[in-house]
């Protein structure tokens, strides 16, 4: 299962910085607003501790990590659900998306632009905010006109029941809230679903600032610009990250001599990047297990709660359809039993059957039966 996030904000706020230093996918960079007139797709490889060192402990062949999608989205300003900038195609490119990363400008710098003259992040949040309620409370109107007339013309019932729910959320955006803070059991609705709204994706803030204050701010204790950014994320029910886009292509441009320089220099809060892709894992509610053989040892994603058999027909439709069993174990207790036949020997590997919900760490090996 591959995870799209996309990099959501005005017109110069590091999106495509970011972009690059994350999946090294080279998009330009440029000092003046609108640089990015499409949109740019990358990977990222997902950074994963523990798959270094089951790679250690089983030495296969070759280690394949999991990835996130990345998509770099044109920055959006006032009047982009009008078709304002680069109008509302973009809209779209946000609609793909499962989770937004909403680049918030924290860093001065007179050499770049910005689109509204100051640097102000609450500010520049609820612009690109109320742009994408702007837009839902467009795409709601259209589809409660659309119902109206179908009802109308006799479709009674279930265009009734659409038209009920439109102007429920119609008002609830129009009241300046999130479509994503609606009571869940009208998001669990198969017609809100319907209506892929902009403003039910779920969100994280993701300030950008300068390479001290992101120092500043890993350690809590400022700058003023990001701790406000904060506090307007945590009412918005959202998680804010720090990063510094100049330093996360500093870091990805650094020889692994460099790298281990800083680490010893900075300690913990060298770079944002990882925290990010904690948070988006944490925030998707998404969970990792393993696969290992001796061919490869590899990371995979799927979301919290999903069962055993479903995470087998993710890898093959077959290994779901003749699933027999599940050998699992975690991952510490392969650590602490320093190879898989001496976890087998010591009774660590569980045999579990195809409702199991796959744990975060599971090591998993899934017996089944191929199809004759
Ligand atoms: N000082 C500083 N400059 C940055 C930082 N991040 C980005 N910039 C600069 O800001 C300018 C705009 O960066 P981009 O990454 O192109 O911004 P964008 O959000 O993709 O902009 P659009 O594509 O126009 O929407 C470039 O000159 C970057 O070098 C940062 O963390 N610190
Ligand atoms: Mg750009």
């Amino acid at each position: 299962m591959t995870v799209s996030t996309g990099l959501v904000g005005l017109p110069n706020a590091g999106k495509s910085t970011l972009f690059n230093a994350l999946t090294a996918a080279g998009a330009e960079v440029g000092l003046y607003p609108f640089t990015t007139v499409g949109r740019n797709v990358g990977t990222l490889v997902v950074p994963d501790e523990r798959l270094a060192t089951i790679a250690a402990i089983t030495r296969p062949a070759a280690v394949t990590p999991a990835l996130l999608e990345v998509v770099d989205i044109a920055g959006l300003v006032r009047g982009a659900h009008r078709g304002e900038g680069l109008g509302n195609q973009f809209l779209g490119h946000i609609r793909e998306v499962d989770l937004i990363l909403h680049v918030v400008r924290c860093f001065a710098s007179d050499r770049v632009a910005h689109v509204y003259g100051s640097v102000d992040p609450v500010r520049d949040a609820e612009t690109l905010e109320l742009e994408l309620a702007l837009a839902d409370l467009e795409t709601v109107e259209r589809r409660l006109e659309r119902a109206r007339r179908r009802a109308k013309a006799g479709g009674a019932g279930e265009e009734a029941e659409v038209v009920a729910l439109a102007e429920m959320v119609r008002d609830w955006l129009g009241s300046g809230r999130p479509a994503r803070r609606l009571p869940p059991e009208i998001r669990a609705s198969a017609a809100f679903g319907e209506l892929f709204l902009l403003t039910a994706k779920p969100q994280i803030y993701v300030g950008n600032l300068s390479d001290s204050e992101f120092q500043a701010a890993a350690a809590g204790t400022g700058p003023g610009a990001w701790l406000e950014l904060k506090s307007h994320a945590e009412a918005a029910g959202c998680p804010a990250v720090p990063v510094s886009a100049a330093v996360e292509a500093d870091w990805v441009a650094m020889s692994d001599d460099e790298k281990v320089l800083w680490e010893s220099e900075l300690g913990a809060a060298i770079h944002g990047g990882p925290a990010l892709v904690r948070t988006a894992y944490q925030h998707l509610d998404l969970v990792t297990f393993y696969t290992v053989n001796e061919n490869e040892a590899r990371a995979r994603t799927v979301p919290a709660g999903t069962t055993v058999a479903a995470a087998a027909g993710k890898i093959h439709t077959d290994m779901e359809r003749g699933f027999i069993r599940a050998e699992v174990i975690p991952f510490p207790d392969l650590c602490r039993a320093g190879s898989l036949v001496a976890a087998r020997q010591k009774g660590l590997i569980r045999t579990e059957g195809r409702d199991y919900r796959v744990a975060d760490g599971d090591i998993i090996y899934v017996r089944f039966a191929p199809p004759t």
